[in-house]
């Protein structure tokens, strides 16, 4: 791409920037059909609270859900029966904290907020981030709930022991929000792909992987299969290709089509899907395979769309 067309998008950016389309703010898009997620992130944002407590607060209603088994208490453990989460955010101002392959706190974008906000750090992981969580008043509790558990108990029987990423089963959370001033943070929480091995960290709590925001821009969030996305860093990408002017839903195509594309790319038997949000409050998602979706709040009206995907048949 020649020069000319970024120094056209770098002014498009300061434009966007002046002229912020407030009719269309607040917005918050999260991957998957979690209406009641997003409907506290709305609600925190009417209640002029930021964009950040939106994300934290619409994140924390997924994680407290037990009958969500990727997300927090209730997850699907390691094929060890270990429940270990991964999650991140990442503020307006370009500021981040994640925390990854943590044990017994459910609240792990709150923690990861914690990391962002309390600590001179980016990352916490394992027993540093558990113990950080304790030393700030979070709670440790048994996150493998009996469902959960039984569900482990099944796999073991007819398993080959090998983590596999199944279409259906993942809903991690990714969330996106712009309030009404135009600031945009984003977050994303995972307990990972399920029966992983033990000590595996997906793309969720990788900045540019899993999420990235830029302000002046948009931000990104993916869910599926975590490996594939850290390969072509897939959120970053997708940012910096709405910062060359691409529309959020060609974005998503595009680093999409990035992973298609690799030689010798297995993606018929993996899913990938990505979400995106701009600075004009307009939003885009798309996957490999059929079956992903989006839940938009926005001019209160809080919906799923289903994604377009690479595959159709
Ligand atoms: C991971 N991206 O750990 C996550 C999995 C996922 O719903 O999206 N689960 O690879």
């Amino acid at each position: 791409m020649g020069l000319g067309i970024t120094n056209n998008a770098l002014s498009n950016v300061q434009k966007q920037k002046v002229n912020l389309n407030r009719d269309a703010l607040p917005v918050v898009i999260a991957t998957w059909d979690v209406k009641n997620a997003t409907k506290k992130a709305w609600e925190t944002m009417e209640n002029h609270e930021s964009s950040l407590d939106a994300i934290e607060k619409g994140c924390m209603i997924e994680e407290a859900n037990e009958k969500g088994q990727s997300v927090g208490k209730g997850g699907l453990p390691d094929r060890d029966g270990n429940v270990t989460l991964d999650a991140c955010i990442m503020n307006s101002k370009g500021d981040c904290g994640s925390v990854v392959f943590l044990k017994n706190i459910k609240h792990a974008i709150s923690l990861a907020r914690k990391v962002m906000e309390d600590t001179p750090h980016v990352m916490l992981s394992g027993i540093g981030a558990e113990e950080f969580g304790y030393s700030m008043g979070f709670i440790k509790e048994d996150l493998l709930t009996e469902a959960s558990k039984k569900a482990w108990n099944k796999w073991k029987k007819t398993s080959k022991y090998e983590p596999i990423i199944n279409i259906e089963n993942h809903d991690t959370i990714g969330m996106l929000a712009i309030d009404s001033s135009g600031n945009i943070s984003g977050g994303c929480t995972t307990s990972g792909l399920a029966y992983k091995m033990h000590g595996r960290v997906g793309d969720s709590p990788i900045i540019g992987s899993g999420l990235y925001v830029d302000n002046g821009i948009g931000g990104a969030v993916a869910t599926g299969l975590g490996e594939e996305v850290v390969k072509t860093v897939g959120s970053f990408l997708i940012v910096e290709l709405m910062r060359q002017g691409y529309s959020p839903q060609k974005a998503c195509e595009i680093a999409i089509k990035r992973i298609v594309y690799k030689p010798n790319s297995n993606y018929k038997n993996f899913q990938v899907g990505y979400i995106a949000l701009n600075k004009n409050g307009d939003v885009g998602c798309y996957s490999i395979q059929k079956g992903f979706s989006m839940t938009k709040y926005q001019s209160n009206k809080n919906v799923n769309i289903k994604s377009d995907s690479y595959i159709i048949s």
